[in-house]
């Protein structure tokens, strides 16, 4: 009869056992030099949403990523596209993925009109590794490719991003995401989304953000996509999710989501310890800095993801207004329109009840309504930095499911 006790004492076991060990060590340590590293080995790839993920080679035991710095054509929404610069033709560049112990080789061509250079936010590495133009290298000028060249001794959501004429490259839109994967992680994660936060100056009609702006933006971007333009975030019911967040632009933003608590896991200086961490609704991330938060989809429906600083979830916001909410309209008779047109030539009398339902009230082309979106149930007044989250049972694709379908009885309904 077989008992726990020889089951235990068995030798195969006790072999299969040392074998586990060993392989938890290893895995714990980076591999020895020149071993193979094998690609997506360990870890759930990270969606970027409306973005990609840099390809590699191994060249020698070496991860090869190849960045080319240009300019590039970003459509934010349709009906808006804006003249960038970013990596690969895309901003926010392709989020680059690799492993903690994993030696990465980078080549950055700069393909732009000026000089620039690429910073690594966040990585433990030599100095002259650390992108700073001027200070730990020369400029890359246009049409040089320069090497980076390290070993990766952390994890965590880390970003890269020019660290030359910086106002104007990130004003421009260029960054990206550098997740480094742990070598063992703590828990599985089923899904893992990246969203880069930014906000531009884009004057109505304009393509190209203006750089000098430092305080008044007008477009605020998940992934340099506004509203109705961020693609969805699909989830089965159960799964447990991870969103990384990161943000170089000149505001934090606080950024909420529905139906759901969540832990903030991670910095951009890595995991946040288990003891440290509280149920939250809402993550501020700071300017210069990446938050991880993580929750089990257990509420199915459509759920808002989007800034709490309510400027933030407009398109070609206009803060030159006056305030018209309360004041009698000329229409019913005031002579309010005579009096505005002394001080302020040119003003458009709106906005008396309230700025709901001006969705689309005509503007000038390559630009994007104030709020805009379908729904369900009429116009979601939205824009900017909003997304949503489609967390449905019995998926079997990530394909955008549709609308969410609400059990009889379960919505708000007029009296
Ligand atoms: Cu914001």
């Amino acid at each position: 009869m077989i008992t726990r006790r020889n089951l235990l004492s068995s030798s195969a076991l006790l072999a299969g056992g040392l074998a586990l060990l060993r392989s938890k060590i290893a895995d714990a340590l980076p591999p020895p030099a020149g071993a193979p590293r094998l690609a997506g080995r360990g870890y759930t790839p990270v969606v970027t949403p409306n973005g990609t993920t840099l390809p590699f080679v191994m060249k020698d035991g070496v991860k090869e990523f190849r960045l080319s710095c240009e300019p590039v054509k970003r459509e934010f929404a349709p009906g808006m596209i804006v003249d960038c610069w970013g990596y690969n033709g895309q901003s926010p560049g392709p989020t680059i993925e690799a492993v903690e112990g994993d030696r990465v080789r980078f080549f950055v061509t700069n393909n732009l009109p000026e000089r620039t250079s690429v910073h690594w936010h966040g990585a433990l590495l030599p100095n002259g590794m650390d992108g700073v133009a001027g200070l730990t290298q020369p400029h890359i000028d246009p049409g040089e490719t320069y090497v980076y060249e390290f070993t990766l001794k952390q994890h965590g959501t880390l970003m890269y991003h020019p660290h030359s004429d910086e106002m104007t490259q990130i004003a421009l839109g260029m960054m990206g995401f550098f997740i480094i994967h742990p070598r063992t992680p703590e828990r599985r994660i089923d899904r893992d989304f990246a969203i880069f936060l930014a906000e531009w100056s884009i004057p109505p009609g304009a393509s190209r953000p203006n750089p000098f702006v430092m305080l008044d933006f007008n477009t605020f971007t998940f992934n340099s996509r506004a509203w109705p333009g961020t693609d969805p975030l699909i989830v089965k019911k159960g799964e447990r999710v991870r969103v990384r967040l990161a943000n170089i632009s000149m505001d934090n933003h606080p950024i909420h989501m529905h139906g759901h608590r969540f832990q903030v896991t991670g910095t951009d200086a890595g995991t946040i310890p288990e003891t440290a961490r509280f149920q939250e609704n809402t993550v501020d991330v700071p300017v210069g800095s990446t938050r991880d938060f993580e929750f089990v989809a257990e509420n199915p429906g459509d759920w808002p993801l989007h800034c709490h600083k309510s400027h933030h979830t407009m398109n070609a916001m206009s803060h030159d207004m006056p305030n018209m909410i309360g004041v009698k309209p000329s229409a019913q008779g005031s002579d309010v329109n005579e009096k505005l047109a002394r001080v302020l030539p040119g003003h458009m009398e709106m906005g008396h009840s309230g700025m709901g339902g001006m969705m689309d009230m005509g503007r000038p082309k390559n630009t994007l309504p104030m709020m805009s979106g379908k729904g369900p149930f009429g116009e979601i007044e939205m824009g900017g930095m909003f997304t949503v989250v489609k967390v449905r049972e019995g998926l079997t694709s990530y394909e955008d499911p549709g609308w969410y379908k609400h059990p009889e009885g379960t919505t708000a309904k007029k009296l």
